[in-house]
């Protein structure tokens, strides 16, 4: 058996579902996609995706021994039925930054005292076009609403993408776009966040302002949605056929079982105990009634007006 297909083989047996290897460079018409959505600035104030320009566009800049990529992908989807607001899918269950992390390296500090290699490795924790890279792996391709999907297995998908300092036979890129005629997620996106050009305009998004915003006033208008956003993933077509994850870590934990006001009168401690371990913990408790107040029309008493 060939080393990449050993190395695959043991990422697909611990439980991934998508793997595939590519190298270290990143295509010139993306460049300068990225550095459009920065200079427009719609990034909006995550800072840390203008601080590492040249890292982002230069692996090399991350880790100068890089010489392939390993990209991984496990599907996080559960059904869900919502009361009287949403919270995204993703951030039902345990934080997968964390549950991925783990288990790939349980795998990689294996493989590598078996084959002699040096490795790292990001869950959404790097300055890396995640995306972009499965693309080139084969895993899928970038839908008008920018996450990947794969043909199989939908876009509710989370990426990790493993740097290695050995030279891989890369696969075939993904060399398709299945969206073809399709606009339901642009049509769909409630703040009409999504651009024509497969980016996101950060300063509309509602994932943006309920997770990553770190003021007191949320500024634009929404409904339902207390943490993340998942409707330009909900009218996909490519998700119509969506399995039920196989990881206990990522099936829905009881959290909506409260209603939104018994979220809103939570304590702090209440909130630590039952988000434990979770996306949501990182919101904190002040965002995370910022965001519930939002959406129930009420002005956050931190807020100074
Ligand atoms: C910043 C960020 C956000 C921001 C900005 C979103 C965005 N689309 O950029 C916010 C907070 C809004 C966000 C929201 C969400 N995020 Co987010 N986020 C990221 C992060 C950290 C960086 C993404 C990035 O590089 N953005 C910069 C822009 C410019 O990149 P881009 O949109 O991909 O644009 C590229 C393409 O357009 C490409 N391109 C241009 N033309 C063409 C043409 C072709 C043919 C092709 C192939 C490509 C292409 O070039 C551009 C430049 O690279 C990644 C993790 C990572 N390190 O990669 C996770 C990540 C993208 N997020 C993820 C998730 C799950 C979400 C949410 C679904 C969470 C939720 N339910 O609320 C939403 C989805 C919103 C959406 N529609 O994107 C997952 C997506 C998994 C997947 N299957 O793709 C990632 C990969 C994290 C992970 N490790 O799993 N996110
Ligand atoms: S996550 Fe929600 S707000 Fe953001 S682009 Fe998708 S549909 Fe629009
Ligand atoms: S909703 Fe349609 S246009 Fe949007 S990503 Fe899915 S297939 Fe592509």
């Amino acid at each position: 058996m060939s080393i990449e297909n050993y190395i695959k083989n043991k990422i697909l047996e611990s439980g991934f579902d998508l793997v595939g290897i590519t190298d270290i460079y990143i295509p010139e018409y993306i460049k300068s996609a990225f550095l459009n959505w920065i200079n427009k600035g719609f990034y909006a104030d995550m800072d840390y995706m203008k601080n590492n320009l040249e890292k982002r566009l230069n692996l090399k800049k991350v880790w100068e021994n890089v010489r392939s990529v390993i990209v991984v992908g496990k599907n996080y989807y559960k059904s869900v039925q919502y009361k009287d607001y949403k919270i995204s899918i993703y951030a039902l269950s345990k934080d997968y930054h964390k549950v991925m992390k783990k288990k790939l390296l349980k795998i990689f500090k294996e493989l590598s005292k078996e084959l002699n290699f040096n490795f790292k490795i990001y869950v959404d924790t790097g300055p890396i076009l995640e995306k972009v890279f499965a693309q080139k792996a084969g895993l899928g391709w970038q839908g008008k609403n920018s996450i990947l999907i794969n043909p199989k297995l939908g876009s509710y998908i989370f990426l990790s993408v493993i740097l290695v300092d050995i030279e891989l036979k890369p696969d075939k890129p993904f060399m398709y776009d299945f969206c073809g005629k399709c606009n339901n997620c642009i049509l769909a996106c409630p703040t009409n966040a999504i651009l024509n050009n497969r980016t996101v305009d950060a300063n509309k998004c509602i994932s943006y302002w309920t997770i990553e915003y770190k003021g007191d006033e949320i500024k634009i208008e929404y409904n339902d949605w207390v943490f993340g956003c998942d409707v330009c993933q909900v009218v996909c077509p490519w998700n119509n056929k969506a399995i039920e994850t196989d990881w206990k870590e990522f099936k829905v934990l009881d959290v909506l079982n409260y209603s939104l006001v018994e979220l809103l009168n939570l304590t702090e401690d209440e909130y630590n105990k039952l988000f434990q371990g979770m996306p949501i913990k990182r919101a904190n408790y002040k965002r995370f009634k910022r965001n519930i107040m939002h959406i129930m029309g009420k002005v956050p008493s931190s807020c100074k007006h």
